[in-house]
């Protein structure tokens, strides 16, 4: 199934979309597991499970309810070029509120509609691997701020209870949901306050021609994985006008060519 209208209409409205339930229970429980592990008996696990995307997370890389989110909000060619596990306990966050306003105008990040279409910069997926109840401090936006024209006035800008603004939003799930969101949209991590631990997957995908982070991806990580999960990790270009027509940097040429994914050999 594609995005639906609702779906379009609700992300750029607010700047996140959640699409609940789309791993299975199995799945679910074997990432889970991977995640435990990676924080708690690391030296149980294969090298090539230990970190992101590796194992079972690899499942998470080209999700097809989430392929078909992505290409239409992003475009057609896109890139994994971050992914990170949290096993966030009681009293643990990832931060305060970030992004949003004018960084709008940035290639990297930039959030525009043209043509009746979406073009977001990155875009990261949440996959909640705990239930999302009312009232959770899973991540939270600031709706709509991945449009604002003016920098982010300090008044919405705190995860007090009784200071926040109004138009600070969270969301219920069941574990296995995706969670999208313009990594322009205002957003924060604040402090779990539950007493089982918030388990989840966040990846950030971005247009084939665009790479922000870094890759810290261990390399026997990435070798491990089948070529057509690999091309996610592809070299960040689009066409090499050494040829007549030239070669275009898709998914087809990486899986059939022997070309190491980006940074393949570097260990950072
Ligand atoms: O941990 C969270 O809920 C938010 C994470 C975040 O802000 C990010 O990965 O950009
Ligand atoms: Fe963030």
């Amino acid at each position: 199934m594609a995005m639906t209208d609702e779906e379009k209409f609700r992300f750029d409205l607010t700047g996140f979309l959640v699409r609940p339930g789309i791993l299975n229970a199995d799945e679910i429980a074997s990432i889970r597991d991977q995640i435990y592990r990676i924080y708690h008996d690391r030296e149980s696990l294969p090298p090539a499970h230990r970190a992101m995307p590796g194992g079972p997370a690899s499942v998470l890389i080209d999700h097809p309810r989430v392929l078909e989110v992505l290409h239409e909000i992003i475009g057609p060619d896109i890139r994994l070029e971050n992914t990170y596990p949290v096993w966030r306990k009681k009293g643990e966050c990832h931060g305060a509120l970030h992004g949003g306003g004018p960084q709008q105008a940035d290639p990297i990040f930039g959030y525009r509609v043209l043509n009746g279409r979406i073009h977001a910069g990155m875009v990261r997926v949440v996959f909640e691997l705990t239930d999302i109840e009312e009232g959770d401090q899973a991540t939270h936006f600031v709706v709509g701020s991945h449009k604002v024209n003016f920098t982010m006035h300090p008044d919405h800008l705190s995860l007090e209870p009784g200071k926040r603004s109004p138009f600070l939003m969270g969301y219920t799930c069941p574990a296995g949901s995706a969670v999208f969101f313009t990594e322009n949209v205002c957003h924060a991590g604040p402090v779990w306050t539950r007493d089982e631990p918030r388990v989840g997957v966040l990846n950030a995908y971005a247009h084939l021609a665009t790479h922000w982070h870094r890759l810290t991806i261990p390399p026997e990580v990435l070798k491990a994985l089948p070529r057509e999960k690999q091309a996610y990790f592809r070299q960040p270009w689009v066409a090499d006008f050494r040829t007549d027509p030239a070669t275009r940097n898709t998914m087809e040429r990486f899986v059939a060519g022997e070309e190491p994914p980006v940074d393949t050999d570097h260990r950072p």
